[in-house]
């Protein structure tokens, strides 16, 4: 067996500079599997061909294989090892080259490979994990056709999954059985994929534009199966959708999507054969919350749209990362949006982006949307890399418009289907049939950093100038930037009446500063800017509260207007931790006004009168107080709940007594509800935690439940404790609902969540081999601010020991991990110190994988 850990001080650096095409190509492979978790055999038969002209040897990549025989042309072959690497010495241009392994999938924890999850058989290949399942050149320009065979007892693994079609099936001796499958599609070895096990499918079919008839099928075991509903439904309207929106089709007869209870992410968009992490597929409305049952829909659509984005056109190499992933999150967005109510969807995504990407660009582990090198690949699968990317291609869509955008889509899958290309190759086709110079534009792709802009408006008489400046911090590595093109939506409405001054502009910042007057104007103007988000980045201006307010209720963007909402709350909090006091008062008017506009939509009400989360807050100040940013957030919560107790009352009751539905109206009820629940709580309502427990006992749906549940869970009556145990009682055994009942705790903003969180540690339900359970344990913690940063620093060595414990046996997942110990430059000094010995500790620990090496030691720079 080879060791699969790198000794933390040699890492190797990769670099994209350095990348060179393929010594050889592997233009046919067949894989045949003899099943079984303690011992699986592998033999792969391999046609290679020599790329140019050279005499290098013939590489093949391997990790953990037991090697059992190599043959070239069927007979001997010269071959040593590098490393993992089989290394064969070949002397023509064209060879068939034959090995032989054996793994074993149920002792692979890391879960890249061939594994064991829940009795079943499962694979994960990207980035690197065909290497632990077969010797082969792991890189995503290699592309071949796949044949693979497997064989298998038949009680305990009657359905046989691969790529591709069936081809052929039969029964063995003994009870074992095999199936063939094929796969006409030239794919990288990264989107290769088996599954073996007990299950049933939930079955449907889908018939393409062009008249296909693709046989769709969501597996999982037999209990789960009246959960799949969703998926399919998800999955048939995104293949609608595809091609309306694209104009791209499947191209497969089959589409296979299997669940599986262990998985390091999301899922996985193997061709023809989606493999997912169970809690995007499992849905129904006593055990999903709304928020849930959309992301299902979501992930579903994102890894159905990689057919076209990441599949038929593929990444050269791994610096390429965001060429499929931010496309393909760009395309997921949209698809969302179009389901329901686009703005809700673009506060949503501009949400996440803040709470975890513009961090991330802040700190030790910022690196472009292209980076330039990495020592673990995996590590790179970041916020940056995906929901970044997603906006560098929501800026192109807008600096192109609509038709444009498909046609320079259109002529990216013409010209690269079938290929590994370059996000070069992504920006020259929007550039082509753009007819646009993305020239500047490029340094999206190149420069780190949430670059900042300020703008200021100043009135004199019926004129006003504009002045807009950018500037672009630095980053770790790069010192100085230079001005990115940056596309700003903006318009003024009037101030007195709040009627539209001028038709709303698409401005492109692409210098340092840059002034636009406006001529006679009527009356004093209002500036609304970056209207939609048009650009992800911070936007400083001149507004006064009473600016804000005023938009909050008169901007025609909605998405403006939450964006109105957020800077009024934000400069009312980060005043009052600055000074000790604020005055409240515009808030509680601006809710207040949110709260009673019979235009608005509970879910576009619900997400407007949210305060700014306790990190986006401390995201604000140059140092986060974390204590104190709790306190004020507190009180204004309370104030809130205080002074507008009857209009959070009225909120709730029009809502009481509906019963479940997924329509985008019913789930903007419930969110709603459940927002106007917790400022009752927090308004000190004697009857608040009665309304919560009634609430908690009478849902007929998760999102209520659980609604109740977090409400009863940060506060201090004699029902929590009950709550708890009736929510554990009722989901006892199962997996993911025991998830929210550990993550409902880890994110507490009681004052006692650290020490209960290290008790839920000792729980029997806890494990970290499952990598859901220990996200919703230690992931979640992490991120409650209040909790993590406890003076005494508690918090930070629970993280540490769990991270340690974790790297042992999955480094992928404990290396997610590492990000909230990194920012240690933000808190004091006592903090700082506490965070960086645990950083030093992790670093420090005999063994440690390079995943977590690279994230620990970037992260004390
Ligand atoms: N492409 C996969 C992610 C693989 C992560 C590997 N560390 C899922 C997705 O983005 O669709
Ligand atoms: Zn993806």
């Amino acid at each position: 067996m080879a060791d699969t850990r790198t000794a933390p001080q040699t890492p190797h650096v990769t670099r994209r500079e350095d990348y060179r095409m393929p010594d050889w190509r592997v233009p046919e492979i067949a894989l045949d599997f003899d099943l079984d978790p303690a011992s699986t055999r592998v033999r792969a038969t391999m046609q290679v061909e020599r790329s140019v002209r050279h005499d290098r040897p013939l590489v093949l990549n391997g990790d953990a294989l037991e090697l059992v025989s190599v043959r070239v042309d069927g007979g001997d072959a010269v071959w040593h090892m590098e490393g993992g690497d089989l290394v064969i010495a070949l002397t023509g241009d064209v060879h068939e080259i034959e090995t032989e392994v054996v793994i074993a999938p149920e002792r692979n924890t890391q879960l890249m490979g061939l594994y064991a999850s829940g009795g079943n058989l499962c694979t994960q290949c990207e980035a690197q994990g065909f290497r632990r399942i077969t010797f082969f050149p792991d890189r995503p320009d290699v592309l071949s056709r796949y044949r693979v065979k497997m064989t298998a007892d038949k009680a305990r693994f009657p359905v046989l999954l691969a790529n591709g079609d069936p081809v052929a099936s039969g029964e063995l001796e003994g009870g074992r059985h095999w199936a063939e499958w094929h796969d006409p599609f030239y794919k990288p070895c990264y989107l290769f994929a088996l599954v073996a096990g007990d299950l049933v499918a939930n079955k449907g079919s889908f018939t393409t534009l062009s008249g296909r008839q693709v046989e769709l099928g969501i597996w999982v075991r037999a209990a789960d199966l009246p959960k799949t509903d969703h998926a399919l439904h998800a999955l048939k309207l995104s293949m609608a959708w595809d091609e309306k929106v694209y104009g791209r089709e499947y191209d497969l007869d089959v589409f296979n999507i299997v669940a599986v209870d262990d998985f390091n992410f999301g899922a996985m968009e193997n061709k023809g054969l989606n493999i997912f992490n169970s809690r995007y597929i499992l849905a129904d409305p006593d055990t999903a919350t709304d928020y849930d049952y959309d992301a299902v829909a979501a992930v579903v659509a994102h890894e159905y749209f990689h057919n076209w984005s990441g599949n038929r056109v593929t990444c050269r190499d791994w610096f390429q990362l965001s060429l499929k992933e931010g496309f393909t999150v760009f395309r997921d967005q949209s698809f969302s949006a179009d389901q329901g109510s686009a703005a809700v969807k673009r506060i949503e995504d501009v949400r996440g982006l803040r709470a975890s990407q513009f961090p991330e660009d802040a700190g030790p582990l910022a690196h472009p949307v292209r980076p330039d090198e990495y020592i673990e690949i995996s590590n790179f699968y970041t916020a940056t890399i995906y929901n970044k990317g997603a906006e560098v291609i929501r800026m192109m869509a807008t600096i192109l418009g609509p038709q444009k955008f498909r046609a320079a889509t259109d002529l990216y899958f013409e010209r690269f289907d079938g290929t590994a290309a370059t996000c070069e190759d992504f920006v020259t086709c929007m550039e082509e049939a753009g007819g646009v110079d993305l020239t500047q534009f490029r340094r999206w792709y190149t420069q780190a950093g949430t670059p900042r802009v300020t703008a200021s408006l100043a009135q004199e008489g019926g004129r006003a100038r504009l002045r807009l400046s950018q500037a672009v911090p630095p980053t770790p590595g790069q010192p100085f930037k230079e001005p990115m093109v940056l596309p700003l939506r903006l318009k003024l409405f009037g101030g007195i009446t709040g009627r539209a001054l001028c038709d709303e502009q698409l401005v492109l910042l692409d210098s340092e500063s840059r002034e636009i007057v406006f001529e006679n104007l009527p009356e004093t103007p209002v500036l609304s800017v970056n209207r939609g988000f048009s650009a992800p980045v911070i936007v400083e201006t001149n507004r006064s509260a009473a600016d804000l307010a005023f938009l909050s209720a008169h901007d025609d963007d909605p998405f403006a207007r939450y964006e109105a909402m957020q800077q009024l709350m934000l400069d009312t909090l980060v005043a009052a931790v600055a000074t000790g006091k604020a005055d409240p008062r515009p808030v509680i008017d601006a809710v207040r006004n949110t709260l009673t506009d019979p235009r608005l939509d509970s879910a576009f009400i619900a997400e407007a009168v949210l305060l700014p989360s306790d990190s986006f807050i401390g995201d604000q100040m140059a140092m986060v107080d974390p204590d104190a940013i709790f306190r004020e957030r507190e009180t204004l919560r309370a104030d809130l709940g205080k002074s507008l107790e009857k209009e959070w009352l009225e909120a709730y009751d029009s809502a009481r007594a509906n019963r479940f539905e997924y329509s985008p109206p019913a789930k903007g009820a419930r969110r709603l509800k459940n927002v106007a629940l917790g400022y009752l709580a927090a308004s000190g309502a004697e009857d608040a935690a009665e309304l919560a427990y009634a609430q908690f006992e009478d849902a007929d749906n998760m999102t209520d439940r659980q609604g109740a549940l977090t409400t009863l869970v940060n506060g201090h009556s004699g029902k929590r404790e009950a709550a708890l145990a009736a929510f554990y009682q009722r989901y006892a055994g199962n997996a993911l609902v025991l998830d929210k009942w550990f993550q409902t705790q880890a994110l507490s903003s009681r004052s006692d969540a650290a020490a209960a969180v290290e008790a839920l540690a000792g729980h029997p339900d806890f494990t970290l081999a499952n990598p859901n359970r220990a996200r919703a344990l230690i992931g979640a913690f992490s991120v409650n601010q209040r909790a993590f940063h406890d003076p005494s620093g508690r918090g930070y060595k629970f993280v540490a020991d769990q991270l340690i414990a974790l790297d042992k046996l999955n480094p992928q997942t404990a290396a997610k991990l590492i990000p909230p110990l990194g920012r240690w430059k933000r808190f004091d000094a006592e903090r700082a110190a506490k965070m960086r010995a645990e950083l030093e500790r992790i670093v420090a620990t005999p063994g440690l994988s390079k995943d977590m090496f690279e994230q620990a030691t970037k992260s004390l720079d």
